[in-house]
């Protein structure tokens, strides 16, 4: 199979499928999927892009081997290490300058050769990003009142109310699914309860090795569905999601991970190898489903060693109830850091002593390069995403950052930044000129349109600077063009920022205080388990690694930890970093990182978690907001102050979901290293569960597969 294979679509009868009903959850969560609705398959994020697709040339082989040198960087960092080493040297400043070798070819900031002026491409969308249409003016906008409930031959009307009390109607004349004449009415507010919809929605994901091109320099990349980033996973809350993972490449396994939903009784489709599945095999297919418990905007990725920091990766939105109004759904605009190498080189590198700094930085998977940087083959003013706004209308940017490393400081020029989300939590609305994204966050912000119809600005995603991230400083600054509705879509905007050098250099998250949900819960103040991490960072005598409370992880992938617990078998290797929560009724985690190279934006499977605190120190047992803590899936955990000051936050959350979460560092060269524990949850709860037949069959294929291939797993595998 190629990776151009998948676009065929498929209606898929869930029969078979196991209910859905586990007695501990609460009532919402009990359906029994009957008339399931088969939305059939999306091949890309864009609905009209069929004989764009078509036409898409590209050479889904490969190369797969780098055939070209590399110029290697003028140093290597932090350098091999010694055994019981605990200091790197201090890390290097970026090692180029801004635009690097002949910048003065080039205009900053998008890189455009001088004398041309002009941001027509210099290729195709398909030639750089592959079958994604991600960033070109003509990927449509996203449905501002959610997707209707499809069916063969089905009309209906969907709204959701603006209110905290509004309700959900869905009015279906006629579908494959839904008998005619059917309603299916809930009330959710957004602070209620999950509505049950009885609609399933099915795709098909492809996960191959590609030569992709995102900003002009070919790589060896890893694309979904033939592109980068891959296609947009949409549903409304309370569906079912039904994702076909297929696994293209042909000497690696995968698994994709689902950031930030829940899995609330199917823990075992949470996609992370070692963890709660074994990897799918090469040209084999697993099939994923779970519930859109949680509304907003998020991300899908591999979570098989690294292999998302090389584009495996791409977007989700679940639609639900408004917290804000909006005009315009501008869809997902992810950020990430950009690596020339291939991942298995980088990790590598990472896993030897010499730290990867970032080539470049995208929007939507696009940039320019000076290209006189590299030795790889490289054209310059290969393509900028572009935006459409609109004057005078709202528009929501659903901002995620996947990248592999970097923070990302998102703003753009001459506009204001609402924020009404943080990952999958709506949030009480507040203003800012930037926001900041750790890998993994998400910030849904709405931009009201200017009253000037030819207005043309940048859009930025800005890395951090000082400590915050590794980047060589050619290109550490993404750009995108925001043109209004009259302007001229090649013309190159000449605005300015007005985000400030200390802007750039806090690696943090915006203020607790400043980010507080829309919806109140209340926590315990005095929960039963109260567990200290503390997170390191020192040499085996090969490889540095990242170590929580002296034990650095490594997964092994013929032994998931939630089939093992299922099975009865509670014997964990110690570098499984297994910590046993059991039936506690809730967890409050202190984390505590020595570290002074790199923040880490810690993120936790399974739930969101309250954010109690943070700073440096100690911890004086203060609440920030202690009515109504932030909660969100991923937290910046600061640098250490100094040597003898950690940084810490507090987390905690409810123990009410069975199942083996990861709590981890989302660096990807971070999580390598072993920057990652997993809360087994209620045991005994995932012991009654119902498995489904085919995560055992992946086990079986998986033993299989690696009794003739030996997976050469160089970092912790995840
Ligand atoms: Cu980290």
């Amino acid at each position: 199979m190629v990776a151009a294979a998948p676009y065929v679509t498929s209606a898929v009868t869930l029969t078979s499928v196991v209910q859905y009903a586990p007695s501990y959850l609460p009532a919402a969560y009990n359906t029994t999927r009957t008339s399931v609705i088969t939305k059939t398959v999306t091949v890309c994020p864009c609905t009209d892009s069929l004989a764009t697709l078509a036409s898409a040339t590209y050479n889904p082989n490969g190369p797969y081997v780098n055939p070209y040198d590399y110029s290697s960087l003028p140093f290597t960092w932090p350098g091999k290490p010694t055994k019981g080493q605990t200091t790197p040297a201090p890390q290097p400043t970026a090692p180029f300058p801004y635009g690097g070798t002949c910048s003065d070819k080039y205009e900053a900031p998008a890189w455009i050769p001088k004398g041309s002026h002009s941001l027509v491409p210099g290729i195709p969308q398909s030639g750089t990003n592959g079958n994604s249409l991600w960033g070109d003016l003509t990927c449509p906008r996203l449905p501002v009142d959610g997707l209707p409930p499809y069916g063969s031959g089905g009309s209906s009307s969907l709204t959701y109310s603006a209110s905290a009390t509004g309700s959900l109607t869905y009015s279906v004349s006629s579908t494959g699914g839904i008998s005619a004449g059917s309603s299916v009415t809930a009330s959710p507010s957004p602070c209620g309860e999950m509505p049950d919809t009885g609609v399933t929605r099915s795709y098909d994901l492809h996960v191959a090795f590609q030569t992709i091109a995102p900003d002009g320099v070919q790589k060896n990349g890893i694309t979904i569905n033939g592109g980068f980033p891959g296609p947009l996973i949409e549903a409304n809350w309370g569906d079912w999601i039904q994702i076909n993972v297929t696994n293209d490449i042909p000497t690696e396994g995968t698994t994709l991970h689902w950031h930030g939903l829940r899995q609330p009784g199917t823990p075992w489709y949470d996609g992370v190898p070692a963890v709660t599945q074994c990897p799918i095999i090469p040209g084999n297919t697993l099939s994923y489903l779970f519930r859109a418990d949680l509304f907003g905007t998020s991300w899908y990725h591999s979570h098989y060693s690294a292999q998302y920091s090389g584009g495996a990766v791409g977007p989700i939105v679940i639609h639900g109830p408004k917290t804000a109004e909006y005009d315009i759904d501008i869809g997902p605009v992810m950020v990430s850091d950009w690596y020339h190498q291939d991942y298995f080189t980088l990790v590598n590198q990472t896993m030897h002593g010499d730290f990867p700094p970032s080539n470049n930085n995208l929007i939507n998977g696009k940039m320019n390069y000076p290209c006189e940087n590299t030795t790889l083959p490289c054209t310059p003013n290969a393509g900028i995403s572009k935006f459409k706004f609109e004057s005078g209308k709202k528009h929501l940017v659903r901002l995620v950052n996947t990248g592999a490393e970097g923070i990302q400081k998102f703003s753009i020029d001459n506009h204001t930044l609402t924020v009404i989300a943080n990952d999958f939590v709506p949030i009480v609305p507040y203003t800012t000129n930037v926001i900041t994204l750790g890998v993994g966050q998400r910030s849904d912000v709405i931009v009201e349109g200017l009253s000037n119809s030819t207005g043309v600005y940048w859009m930025r995603s800005q890395l951090g600077t000082d400590r915050c991230t590794l980047n060589d400083g050619v290109s550490p600054n993404a750009v995108a063009a925001v043109y209004y509705e009259d302007a001229d879509t090649t013309s190159v905007p000449d605005s300015t920022s007005d985000v400030t050098a200390a802007q750039l250099a806090k690696c943090s998250n915006d203020a607790l205080n400043q980010t507080v949900p829309f919806c109140s819960e209340t926590i315990d103040s005095n929960p039963p388990s109260v567990e200290t991490i503390d997170i390191t960072f020192a040499s085996n005598g090969t490889s540095f690694l990242w170590y929580m409370n002296n034990s650095s992880f490594r997964g092994d992938y013929n032994d998931p930890v939630l089939l093992e617990t299922k099975v009865g078998n509670l014997t964990f290797e110690k570098e499984w970093n297994v910590i046993d929560v059991g039936t506690n009724s809730s967890v409050r985690v202190i984390l505590k990182n020595h570290g002074l190279l790199g923040a880490h934006p810690m993120h936790l499977h399974g739930h969101n978690f309250n954010v109690l605190a943070e700073g440096f120190g100690e911890w004086d047992g203060t609440v920030v907001n202690a009515a109504n803590t932030q909660r969100r899936d991923v937290q910046i955990l600061q640098n250490a102050q100094d040597a003898d000051t950690p940084s810490f936050v507090v987390l905690q959350w409810a123990n009410d979901n069975p199942g083996a979460w990861p709590l981890h560092c989302h660096l990807a060269w971070h999580v390598s290293g072993g920057l990652f524990v997993q809360m087994l949850e209620r045991k005994e709860d995932i012991q009654k569960e119902d498995f489904d037949a085919d995560v055992a069959q992946t086990c079986r294929d998986w033993a299989s597969w690696t009794g003739t291939h030996v997976p050469d797993q160089i970092d912790s595998g995840l």
